[in-house]
């Protein structure tokens, strides 16, 4: 029925964050819109179990293509996650370009943020490229503003006295910005001026959020004319079904809890956090006494995204990372899984009420879409802009006070669990995700304003 479907390249960048959300994209693409998909992945080299297991989701309309990661020893210590991803891709472009080649003709590339270098291949070949943008219509407000707000300021954003205000949105000061713009010294700062002028070069770019969730964003994006067209397809998350994570020992424990009483914890596939936040957030979940979910990783100073790429570390063991004595006097109440949980299946069940995340956008979008009120503890990339956005716009979002050290202390965080299972703050919190919930199915279905939308970018391509 592909046979003469116009066909579709899309893609992705290196990191879970981005992999998740273009599988799901590249997978409705031929299933619901019957177009003909090659996926291209820059995945582990061999791709790790979860990568393969999403893998495996997608319709046997999606032909699939894998370009290896980078790995590790090809970058000095200490590089930035960002600059690894810009480069990854940068490394894959002339077997891009002949695989690119042989596919013509095609109805359009479609590409991750991290893959925009791609922009300039496809359009050699005379192919229209479009963006699939992983994260909010508030960032890409960012991105298409970005140089006019390094024209405008001086020094490093983090001092500016005045928070910035992108169309639509709510201000942001220049500590919550995306982190390698917060500070013009930092290496990865003149890669993303650079990038944002491959944003002018889209066709269109299609991003996963949606009316409801920002509203105000949306309506700036439409109607401004210095940018392609903006184009709101989400919330894309994975379906339960594909990660069902039948069997998993914390789905069976979930079964035993209450409904709306456990609070789930997890910084997202790369967040790492630091040993004295660790302790910190250990004593907090046990001072809650409320029930806890918690996908434990090893702690790490230096980067706040250590897991990023999927490294492993020796020893996945939370006993040996976490306060001793922890695990047994918190057992009656809390589970601690190791590194990674099946997350669009916790979120789905009736037994979780709220979630401790670190605000990645597709951790965000799961949450609300299963009606879940949220913590927000941003650690890096967009994320503390995220969470202003989560917090102070979408109002469906606890913050937590952090020191003068940055350190939110075991009481702050005790405190902001037991308000959100147990409080006022939390119910109105509960019923505002309800809410985006359901804002969030109307969007998706047949004549909702997602589906519309995809449906209208879908017949450019088949024109
Ligand atoms: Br951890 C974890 N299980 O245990 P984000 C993550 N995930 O299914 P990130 C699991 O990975 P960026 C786990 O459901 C989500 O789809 C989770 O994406 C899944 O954060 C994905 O939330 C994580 O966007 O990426 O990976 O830190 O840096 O792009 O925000």
């Amino acid at each position: 029925e592909h046979g003469n479907a116009p066909h579709v390249v899309v893609l992705g960048s290196p990191g879970m964050g981005h992999f998740i959300p273009m599988v799901v994209f590249a997978g409705g693409l031929a299933r619901d819109l019957a177009l003909s998909v090659t996926l291209i992945a820059h995945t582990g080299d061999p791709p790790s179990a979860a990568e393969q297991s999403l893998l495996r989701s997608l319709p046997d309309a999606v032909d699939v293509v894998l370009f290896p990661q980078l790995p590790a020893e090809d970058f000095p210590a200490g590089t930035k996650i960002e600059d690894r991803m810009f480069r990854t891709v940068m490394s894959s472009l002339s077997r891009l370009r002949s695989l690119l080649g042989t596919l013509a003709p095609l109805a359009a590339l479609v590409v991750d943020p991290f893959c925009l270098d791609a922009i300039p291949v496809a359009a050699e070949l005379g192919v229209a490229s479009y963006i699939f943008f992983t994260s909010s219509c508030m960032s890409l407000s960012l991105a298409f503003h970005l140089h006019e707000l390094d024209a405008s300021f001086q020094g490093e954003y983090r001092d500016l006295p005045e928070p910035v205000r992108l169309p639509g949105c709510v201000p942001v000061h220049g500590k919550d910005l995306v982190e390698p713009i917060q500070d013009r010294g930092n290496p990865v700062y003149a890669t993303f001026l650079r990038i944002a002028e491959r944003y002018l070069e889209a066709e269109g770019v299609l991003v996963n959020s949606f009316e409801a969730l920002e509203p105000g964003a949306i309506k700036a994006l439409r109607e401004g004319s210095s940018h392609p067209p903006v184009y709101p397809v989400g919330p894309l998350i994975r379906a339960g079904s594909i990660d069902s994570g039948e069997g998993h020992e914390c789905l069976r424990w979930l079964d035993e809890q209450p409904v709306g009483s456990v609070v789930y914890v997890s910084f997202g596939s790369g967040g790492a956090l630091t040993r004295a936040q660790l302790y910190e957030l250990a004593m907090g979940l046990e001072a809650s006494r409320q029930r806890f979910l918690w996908v434990a990783k090893r702690p790490h100073e230096h980067d706040a995204s250590a897991t990023f790429f999927g490294v492993e570390s020796d020893d996945d063991d939370p006993g040996s990372f976490l306060p001793e004595g922890f695990l047994e006097r918190t057992k009656a109440l809390g589970l601690v899984v190791p590194r990674w949980a099946p997350q669009v299946a916790v979120l789905g069940h009736s037994a979780t009420g709220g979630f401790v995340t670190h605000c990645g956008w597709n951790s965000t979008l799961e949450g609300l879409v299963h009606g879940v009120p949220l913590i927000a503890w941003p650690l890096y990339a967009e994320q503390k802009m995220n969470a202003v956005l989560l917090a102070e716009d979408v109002k469906v979002a606890l913050r937590l006070e952090a020191d003068e050290d940055g350190l939110a202390r075991g009481e702050e965080i005790a405190r902001a669990i037991v308000c959100l299972i147990e409080g006022e703050e939390g119910k109105r919190l509960r019923r505002r995700a309800r809410e985006l919930s359901d804002a969030a199915a109307r969007a998706l279905e047949r004549g909702g304003s997602s589906c519309m939308v995809m449906l209208d970018v879908a017949a450019e391509w088949k024109a």
